[in-house]
């Protein structure tokens, strides 16, 4: 395996062996999406190019379709459950283990891959820990969400040289900060990376991470060229948030549920059409809302008003897409405020968000991947 990977084998590409992929992924079809792969790598296709060039593209091509309403919530969940299982044969195909092997008499070390607690999103550090095992390290795959303690339990009782941590939702970066810390104490170095960080990976260093890297081939990459800095003794880190002083951080996120049980006790009466409401409508709602509050806290954790803006933007166009308008979000943003007046920064961010929403929206949900709104199927 070379560390620029470069494609071997049958062409993936447009009418290649990717497209029957991708037309099995959408039938459900675990054993052909297998084959396809198996068949692939059978032919010599580069197992890391597979990874990175078909299976990971192929997931990404899930989540947009599911946002632009072409997937339901179930093809999503079975597409990625296959993709799963795909990159599981992927990893046992005879090829694999051959070269994986090959790296058998010298690892380059051990690395816990791990997704932070609360975070499901476990196929992007599935990838990274394939992508990592084929380059010669011993990998240890915690999967997803991994609780802080158990992880600090395994890195002093495997002592990797490294932590890596996944994070794709930008709701858990205040766990992954905590753990990022945790495991510092031990002075295990911590390389951090998933959408969660943005696609320049600005919170990563404000969060205090030893290395970020966009993709599993850059990881792979920036790990081959040397050892991570070990990170400094915790009495010496630098605070990066001074901002959290001001504790609205603390005090939204502790009171997120009142929140949300005030924001729907009092939405009907703003949002008539909220009286015809299913049990299930009313439940995407609340769950809606919740979100809404924790992305606005995690961008005051963050300090980052495009975090919150970026959100509800892409919530619009999820919602556009579902004959939804972005505007049915103005109610709910207005009664936060109302119960918010004491926290400017929270003020602030809803303001600009409410601002954006009385822009006519463009239908973004095709272009945008990201997160989930309200209608139909938030669950991708
Ligand atoms: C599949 C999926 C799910 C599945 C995950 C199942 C699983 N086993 O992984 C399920 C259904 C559980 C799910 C749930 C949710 N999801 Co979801 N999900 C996705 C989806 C469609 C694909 C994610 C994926 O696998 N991408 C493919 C890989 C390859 O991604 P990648 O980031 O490019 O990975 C590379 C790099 O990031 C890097 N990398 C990754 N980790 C690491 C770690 C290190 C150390 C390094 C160096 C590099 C690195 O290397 C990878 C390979 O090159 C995305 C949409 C999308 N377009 O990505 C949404 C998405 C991630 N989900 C999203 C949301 C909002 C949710 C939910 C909140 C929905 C809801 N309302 O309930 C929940 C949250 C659950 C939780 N608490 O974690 C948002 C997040 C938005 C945001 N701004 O934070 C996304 C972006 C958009 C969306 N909804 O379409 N989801």
């Amino acid at each position: 395996m070379t560390s620029t990977a470069e494609h071997r084998g049958p062409s993936p590409g447009p009418g290649g062996w990717a497209d029957g992929l991708w037309e099995a992924v959408i039938a459900g079809d675990e054993y052909a999406a297998a084959d396809a792969v198996t068949t692939a790598l059978d032919r010599g296709a580069d197992a890391e190019s597979v990874l990175l060039e078909v299976i990971a593209p192929l997931q990404a091509r899930v989540g947009r379709e599911w946002a632009a309403n072409r997937l339901t919530v179930a093809q999503e969940h079975t597409a990625t459950a296959i993709n799963e299982r795909t990159i599981g044969a992927l990893a046992h195909h005879p090829a694999v283990r051959e070269a994986m092997a090959r790296h058998g008499g010298a690892p380059r070390g051990r690395v816990a891959v791990a997704c932070i607690d609360g975070e499901w999103h476990a196929l992007p550090a599935r990838i990274l820990a394939e992508v990592l095992r084929l380059r010669g390290w011993q990998v240890d795959y915690l999967g997803a969400q991994v609780p802080t303690p158990h992880l600090i339990s395994h890195v002093h009782r495997a002592n990797p040289a490294v932590v890596a941590l996944s994070s794709s939702i930008a709701t858990r970066l205040p766990a992954a900060h905590a753990a990022i810390t945790a495991c510092q104490a031990t002075g295990t170095p911590v390389l951090v990376g998933g959408a969660a960080y943005g696609p320049d990976g600005r919170y990563a260093s404000l969060l205090g991470a030893d290395g970020w890297a966009p993709d599993a081939r850059s990881a792979a990459d920036r790990l081959a060229e040397g050892p991570l800095p070990k990170p400094p003794p915790i009495h010496q880190v630098i605070d990066d948030l001074p901002h959290l002083a001001d504790q609205e951080y603390t005090q939204i996120s502790r009171t997120a549920r009142k929140l949300v049980r005030h924001v729907m006790g009092e939405l009907p009466a703003r949002f008539p059409a909220m009286a015809d409401y299913t049990d299930q409508q009313l439940r995407h709602t609340a769950e809606d809302i919740a979100h809404i509050v924790d992305f606005l806290a995690t961008a005051l954790y963050v300090d980052d008003r495009d975090l919150f803006t970026g959100f509800i933007e892409w919530t619009a166009g999820i919602l556009a897409a579902r004959g939804v308008p972005a505007r049915s979000l103005l109610p709910g943003l207005e009664l936060l405020a109302e119960q918010l007046v004491d926290y400017p920064r929270a003020m602030d961010l809803l303001s600009r968000a409410c601002d954006t929403l009385r822009q006519p929206q463009p239908d973004t949900a095709d272009a945008t991947p990201l997160p989930a709104g309200g209608a139909e199927g938030r669950t991708a």
